[in-house]
């Protein structure tokens, strides 16, 4: 799907050089369709990425075409992490951008995961 400011999917993209195993990441955990890593400049004590393992160009796209269980898989993906990394008792914040006017960068379906800290209120 095109989305604004992205184009339509981009195999050479940077996550999907990850998920093919030509780029490495920091690993966090996976399951059969979704891939968590720590993001390369973190904006928080914990910046953890959630990246499903198909090929989605944002959460636009991912919402419309992913199978039910794709998205079950990453929101439980999600989850965990945030509870295998401590940030339930704390609370922590879950972001995705989406096309041109969030500034997306990636044009791989993501979303980020902040905790660690107060994290102040939303800026948009
Ligand atoms: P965005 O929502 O598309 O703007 O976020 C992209 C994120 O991907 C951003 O936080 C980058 O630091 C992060 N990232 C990464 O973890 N590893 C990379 O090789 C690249 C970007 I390029």
């Amino acid at each position: 799907m095109a989305v604004s400011g992205i184009g339509p999917y981009d195999r050479e993209n940077i996550f999907a050089k990850i998920l093919r195993g030509d780029i490495p990441c920091r690993k966090v955990a996976e399951n059969d369709v979704a891939l968590a890593f720590h993001d390369i400049a973190p904006a928080a004590p914990v910046h953890v990425l959630v990246i499903p393992k198909g090929a989605y160009v944002s959460l636009a796209d991912f919402s419309a075409r992913a199978t039910d269980t794709e998205i079950a898989g990453f929101t439980r993906l999600v989850g965990q992490v945030a509870r295998d990394l401590g940030l339930d008792s704390e609370g922590y914040r879950v972001l995705s951008n989406m096309g041109e006017n969030a500034g997306q960068e990636v044009p791989h379906f993501h979303v980020h995961l902040f905790g660690g800290r107060a994290l102040g209120p939303m800026l948009a």
